[in-house]
């Protein structure tokens, strides 16, 4: 078999951008009209018999304005409603020809446009960002020859071996039915009802316990494709593969209180930083890696491979890193775009196949199904955010909301009328031939034994997590379980738990108000695999947020100082005040503020600066917001730096358990637990390199055990 098509078309980054171009509207500088063209000369009132009489009929602009806005909504998906999308491009890094025919692998530097949606699974549309949840990661590449989406999670496993239970996965953790509560939320009885009879869930549950179910952006999450897929290569081998995203940023996620106060303070807390770090140019960036496992070795393994309760360990099976993906572009138009593409595990190109996982097996039934009904018929390829690059050619030309006027009398095949064309496509000229598996078997409802390990990988995830990663999971255990009501359903999850890891078990029991078991079981395993901690990633102060909190009075040249290094090094800074408007310095400069504290809170930051300048601070000693933002900032274990008159702000909080410069000793720097002070004057190159190290932290969990504060 050949891989080269004769007439393949030349695709660059920006193609599916042009593409859309024909699409796009603008409204700047025009007269307004009606859906028909008609331009008006009034929209304020309707159509009426006298000034004070009815409306009528024949008003063909109000019956038009009143129809379309009565059908605008669509249903929202029936899961992964909400939902946050970005433009970009995927960058091949070198050819993969030995392993897959797919072409947008085929060259080093290749690039192919994609569009990609994250998404939350529980909650309804307008629910919050920050809920502890999955996080879909899905990705559409309009590539040279078809679509391929590749529609994946941020954990790498799922709730279920067979997506005939997925309705009843679903509805558990869906608001129940009688009242509709809770929203967006794991915690309630139902869904922890089904988990506690559903053993096969408790290495997912584990996962989703973990801080991986609060990512602090969608910037800093890993992507899985979940499903076991296949490799296919021109000579017809095929391997068994698993895709892999691992961000540029890192992978850092918020604490569980944050996020809580988040889902109030801006519940579009994830799509914000989305959009704006694209507008600022910090783009989020993934490498693509592919597991592969022989043919050959498929039985050599403790887990089966078609399992997508397990993932393949990456010090077992490596992750080889095949290209990366870069987004830089917001999409003009969220309904156009981001609500109405639509994604579909089998969407596939040649090169890549699909395999007998049976999860996977039901999604290719359930996704262009959902779509049917959410976009309203059979024709939504045709919506241009779905539409390929690669050229479409078959015989249909009917359903509701056809876009293409295809020509000529003939729409079937074989034909004589048009020279048999649209023809099949050989092999060599780029058709699809799907794998030629073998398949021998009885029709059976039932399980492969090779599936019914539940506990051994959920045991390898809690042996990888550090001390921190570990309590923050008891703590979320401690939130969801201990909003469960029924006594039964937490005794029968501590059971569950103390069939992982008896200490653990001890742990979830202890806060739930459940008998701890007393006998230390749980699965016999020492291994572990460091690649599942997020505690040993990527660490960049690049594209962190830093409120810097003022008054009147405050050291102009200490604040400006340190805001210019911190823009250096790609940190964003904002200026937090009592109040909008301008703050004057001690020695009479102005400054513009960029939010009061009615209009922010620290939970909106990574980490949080006060200069110096005696006003300023004595000012903000009595104001209990900027008290209650630092120890806020510090009960989330956020970088904290302070300069001069500064550090007595952070003496005058609830702060304790760090050490402080002290005022009178100028030019020294302490930096302790994430806090860096120093009274000035002072080495501003090293009191700026300490605070950028302390901000590229992240968080400094050191503090969280003994150091809390109220807040
Ligand atoms: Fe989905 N899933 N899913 N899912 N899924 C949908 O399709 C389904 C599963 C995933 O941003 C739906 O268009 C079944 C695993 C993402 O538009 C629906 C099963 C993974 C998205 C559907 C699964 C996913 C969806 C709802 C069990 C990770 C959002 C709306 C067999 C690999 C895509 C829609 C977007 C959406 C079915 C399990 C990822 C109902 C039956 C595992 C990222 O078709």
């Amino acid at each position: 078999m050949s891989e080269q098509r004769k007439d393949k078309i030349i695709l660059d980054e920006h193609s599916k951008d042009k593409d859309l171009e024909q699409h796009r509207e603008d409204s700047s500088g025009q007269y307004l009209t009606t859906n028909q063209g008609v331009r008006l000369s009034h929209t304020d009132d309707s159509l009426k018999a006298g000034e004070r009489g009815p409306t009528l009929m024949e008003d063909f602009h109000f019956r038009e304005k009143l129809t379309h806005f009565d059908h605008e909504p669509i249903p929202e998906r029936v899961v992964h409603a909400r939902g946050s999308a970005a433009h970009g491009y995927f960058e091949c890094y070198e050819p993969m020809g030995e392993y897959t025919m797919a072409s947008f692998l085929s060259e080093a530097g290749k690039k192919t446009p994609v569009f990609v949606r994250f998404s939350q699974v529980v909650g309804s549309k307008g629910s919050a960002d920050t809920v502890r949840d999955v996080r879909g990661f899905a990705t559409k590449f309009y590539t040279d020859e078809g679509n391929y989406d590749l529609v994946g999670n941020d954990i790498p496993i799922f709730f279920i071996h067979d997506a005939i239970k997925f309705p009843d996965l679903v509805h558990s953790i869906q608001p129940e039915p009688h009242h509709h509560m809770p929203q967006a939320s794991a915690a309630h009885d139902n869904f922890w009802d089904f988990i506690s009879l559903m053993p096969e869930s408790m290495h997912m549950i584990m996962w989703l316990l973990s801080d991986r179910g609060i990512h602090r952006s969608y910037r800093m999450m890993e992507g899985f494709g979940v499903n076991t897929f296949r490799f296919v290569n021109a000579q017809g081998k095929a391997r068994f593969v698993k895709f892999h995203w691992k961000p540029k940023y890192g992978m850092h996620s918020l604490v569980w209180d944050e996020a809580q106060k988040i889902a109030g303070k801006d519940p579009d807390f994830l799509r914000r930083d989305l959009w704006e770090s694209i507008e600022m140019g910090d783009y989020p960036e993934y490498e693509f890696g592919v597991q592969m496992i022989d043919e050959n070795d498929e039985f050599k393994f403790d887990f089966d491979v078609l399992d997508p309760t397990k993932i393949w360990p990456e010090e077992d099976v490596p992750v080889k890193i095949i290209g990366k993906m870069v987004l830089n572009r917001n999409p003009d138009n969220f309904f156009a775009e981001t609500e109405q593409v639509a994604f579909h595990p089998g969407n596939l190109v040649r090169g890549i196949d699909v395999t007998n996982d049976p999860l996977l097996q039901g999604r290719l039934f359930s996704y262009h199904d959902t779509q049917l009904i959410r976009l309203g018929g059979p024709n939504f390829h045709e919506i241009p955010i779905n539409r390929p690059l690669a050229p479409v050619h078959n015989n249909q030309r009917k359903a509701y909301h056809r876009q293409a006027i295809n020509k000529g009398r003939v729409n079937y095949f074989p034909n004589s009328l048009d020279g048999g064309h649209p023809k099949p496509a050989p092999a060599e000229e780029g058709g699809y031939v799907h794998y030629t598996e073998k398949v021998e078997g009885r029709k059976i409802r039932n399980r492969s034994e090779s599936f019914r390990d539940y506990f051994s990988q959920a045991k390898l995830f809690w042996n990888s997590l550090s001390m921190t990663e570990k309590k923050h999971l008891v703590d979320a255990a401690h939130f969801e379980l201990g909003k469960v009501e029924t006594m039964a359903v937490r005794e029968r999850m501590v059971g569950l738990f103390s069939q992982v890891d008896g200490d653990l078990a001890r742990q979830v029991a202890m806060g739930i108000g459940v008998q701890p078991p007393s006998e230390s079981n749980g699965v016999k395993l020492t291994k572990s695999s460091p690649a599942v901690s997020m505690a040993d990633t990527v660490r960049t102060a690049q594209s962190r947020r830093v409120a810097i909190l003022i008054a009147d009075g405050y050291n102009h040249d200490e604040m400006s100082l340190v805001m210019e290094g911190l823009k250096k090094a790609g940190v964003h800074v904002k200026i937090v005040s009592m109040f909008l408007g301008k703050l004057k310095s001690l020695d009479g400069q102005e400054v513009e503020v960029d939010k009061h504290y009615v209009s922010t809170a620290s939970v909106l930051f990574d980490a949080l600066y006060i200069p110096g300048g005696k006003d300023s601070v004595e000012a903000m000693k009595t104001h209990g917001e900027a008290i209650h933002f630092i120890n806020e900032a510090f009960k989330h274990c956020k970088p904290i730096a302070a300069l001069t008159e500064g550090i007595e702000l952070l003496q005058a909080s609830d702060i304790r358990g760090v050490a402080l410069a002290e005022l009178g000793k100028c030019g020294q720097i302490a930096a302790d637990k994430g806090v860096v002070s120093a009274c000035g004057p002072v080495d501003m190159d090293a009191f700026l390199k300490a605070f950028i190290e302390a901000i590229a932290q992240h968080r400094h969990w050191d503090r969280e055990e003994k150091d809390q504060v109220p807040a």
